[in-house]
């Protein structure tokens, strides 16, 4: 079965894999949901310890106001969902955050800027603030929008693990989401942080209208990025009233559940991060992501500007799946 024969040849190493195409994904998704199950089950267990589950805390530290138009996000300028924007966060309240985050367990500490790309300046700042939350012992990632040349060199040096850009969807969906910049744009910046020997952390989201065709089209470019990226996050749409978003059609849960399984398939060493939308998720339908793979989440009550699961209730999901965090 030539499914069998990709999934046993992919190989273990963060090279990708020629096999997978996007038809060769689409005949994944094609799969019964428990053969896929399987599959995604093996490959796991293969590269992964099954009951472990990395925690990542994010932080908004730069809100709203952002020039870009993307169609699902509050912080665009263009929407009016109601959120008051603030400047860059004073260093302090970025560092109390950070140990906060550390304390209840978190490995990794994700600041996100409202921003198209930095500025010089804006980037001197950001440089500051990795270098303090990697001394107090936490994984660093920063998501600032498109990287100048010079810049992935900068954020590398001030002791930076990890640049988050997501590529969000398919190149053929990509126009209807975002007209402000091209598919290209994000290419060049995860391949200007790849340069500079900084660690990726590259997904999308789904729930936003697109087809499956659309599904694949994102993880086959993510598969096919030279290495594949270390961590994938796959959004569910969380639908902010006032963003054009807001009323996209729910998708299917068995077909989110087969997106988190194909990612681990085709990424086998990726941390897969089941992240945005788990607020809107029963903990059965979480369980069933881990299930299919993936071994991250997004730890803390807010993900940049909205609501995500209180941490006393990951706790205590956790505790009932005899889940482990490494904490
Ligand atoms: N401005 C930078 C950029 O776009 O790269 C960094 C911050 S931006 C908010 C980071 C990511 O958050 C986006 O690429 C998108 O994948 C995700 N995101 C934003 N709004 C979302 C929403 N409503 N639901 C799910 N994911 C969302
Ligand atoms: C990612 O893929 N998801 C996170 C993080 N990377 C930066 C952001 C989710 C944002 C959800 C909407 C909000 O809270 O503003
Ligand atoms: Fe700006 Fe990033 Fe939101 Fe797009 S996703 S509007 S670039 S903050």
């Amino acid at each position: 079965m030539v499914i069998e024969e990709l999934v046993r040849s992919t190989p273990a190493t963060a090279a990708s894999h020629p096999g997978w195409t996007i038809e060769g994904i689409l005949e994944l998704y094609a799969l019964p949901f428990m053969d896929l199950m399987h599959q995604a089950q093996r490959v796991h267990r293969r590269h992964h310890d099954p009951n472990r589950i990395q925690l990542a805390s994010l932080l908004s530290i730069k809100t709203g106001s952002c020039p870009e138009d993307c169609a699902y996000c509050p912080q665009s300028s263009r929407h009016d969902t109601g959120l008051e924007s603030e400047n860059l966060m004073p260093i302090e309240e970025v560092l109390a955050a950070a140990r906060k985050a550390k304390a209840d367990g978190a490995q990794r500490f994700c600041m996100g800027a409202a921003w198209r790309s930095p500025t010089a300046r804006q980037l001197d700042s950001v440089a500051s603030l990795v270098a303090e939350v990697k001394a107090l012992g936490l994984e660093t990632c920063v998501t600032l929008g498109m990287l100048k040349p010079g810049q992935a060199e900068q954020l590398h040096d001030a002791g930076l693990d990890y640049y988050n850009h997501n590529l969000d969807t398919s190149p053929e969906f990509y126009g209807s989401i975002i007209t402000t910049r091209q598919y290209q744009d994000r290419l060049d910046t995860l391949g200007r942080a790849q340069a500079a020997g900084l660690k990726v952390c590259c997904g999308g989201i789904v729930g936003m209208g697109e087809s499956r065709r659309d599904r694949a089209g994102l993880i086959a470019q993510l598969a096919n990025l030279s290495p594949y990226p270390e961590s994938v996050p796959i959004n569910n749409l969380v639908k902010v009233p006032g963003t054009p978003l807001d009323g996209a059609p729910d998708i299917d849960a068995f077909e989110f559940v087969r997106t988190i399984a194909i990612a681990r398939i085709t990424m086998p060493l990726a941390a897969v991060r089941l992240s945005a939308g788990r607020e809107t998720m029963d903990e059965a339908l979480q369980a069933l992501c881990f299930l299919a793979g993936a071994n991250s989440i997004f730890y803390g009550d807010q993900l940049l500007t909205t609501p995500n699961p209180q941490t006393g209730r990951d706790a205590m999901l956790f505790e009932r799946l005899g889940l482990n965090t490494g904490a």
